[in-house]
C-alpha cells in the first residue's frame, strides 16, 4: 500500500480523504497543522503554494487541499475566502445574504495539490454544481454541508446525505479520484 501525507488542520477533510483514497489502496497519514496560505483568487495557486512549502519543510511527499463554495448570484463569493467567511458569518450569514433570492445556484470546488521535495507541485480539481438551501438542513455534516444541495443528491444537502453518500459524489471525491488514479500509476512509489 502506498502512503502519503495530507497536511491540513481540518479533521473532517482528513477523514473524507482517508476513506476515499482507501479505494485506491493509498494510505493517508495526517500531517496535522495550519500551514502558510497565500491570498489569491485561484484555489490552484493557494494550494500549490502551500504544498510546495510543506514538502520542502518536512522533506515528505505531501498533498494539501483547498476548497471553496462559489455562489453564482454573489459573483462567486465566498470562493477563496470560504474559510474566513465560514468562521465569521457562517451558514446563517450566507442564508441572510440570499434572503428573498430564488437564484441559488452554486458550486463547490476542491483543489488537491501534490508535491514532493525539490519538485513542482501538481494540482487536481473537482467541481460539483448544486444549489443553496433555504434553511440549514441535516446534522450529518460539517462546514457548509447543511446548506449545499448537490445536483446528484436527490434534493438532499450534503449534511442530510451523510459522509458515505457525500463521499460518492462530492467535489473532494472528484479531485481525489483524479489524484488517486495518477498517484497509483507512479511506479515504485517514486512520486
Ligand atoms: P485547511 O487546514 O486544510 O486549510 P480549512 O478548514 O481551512 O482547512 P479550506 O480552506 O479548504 O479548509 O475550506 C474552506 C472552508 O470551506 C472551510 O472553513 C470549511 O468550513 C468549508 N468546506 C470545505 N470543504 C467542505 C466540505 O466538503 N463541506 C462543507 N464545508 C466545506
Amino acid at each position: 500500500m502506498k502512503e502519503i501525507f495530507f497536511a491540513t488542520s481540518n479533521k473532517n477533510k482528513y477523514l473524507e480523504a482517508k476513506a476515499i483514497l482507501e479505494n485506491f489502496n493509498i494510505k493517508v497519514k495526517w500531517l496535522k497543522g495550519k500551514y502558510p496560505e497565500i491570498q489569491a483568487e485561484s484555489l490552484e495557486e493557494i494550494a500549490a503554494f502551500t504544498a510546495k512549502w510543506v514538502a520542502e519543510k518536512t522533506k515528505k511527499k505531501v498533498f494539501v487541499e483547498d476548497a471553496g463554495l462559489f455562489i453564482q448570484t454573489l459573483n462567486g463569493f465566498p470562493g477563496p475566502y470560504s474559510s474566513y467567511v465560514y468562521q465569521t458569518i457562517g451558514n446563517t450569514g450566507i442564508l441572510k445574504l440570499l434572503e428573498g433570492e430564488t437564484k441559488r445556484e452554486a458550486f463547490f470546488m476542491s483543489v488537491i495539490a501534490y508535491c514532493k521535495p525539490s519538485s513542482k507541485p501538481i494540482t487536481f480539481t473537482g467541481k460539483v454544481h448544486g444549489t443553496i438551501a433555504y434553511e440549514v438542513r441535516g446534522d450529518k455534516g460539517w462546514g457548509f454541508d447543511p446548506i449545499f444541495i448537490p445536483k446528484e443528491g436527490k434534493g438532499k444537502t450534503y449534511a442530510e446525505m451523510g459522509p458515505e453518500n457525500k463521499n460518492k459524489v462530492s467535489h473532494r471525491r472528484k479531485a481525489l479520484e483524479k489524484f488517486g488514479t495518477w498517484f497509483s500509476k507512479q511506479c515504485n512509489n517514486k512520486d
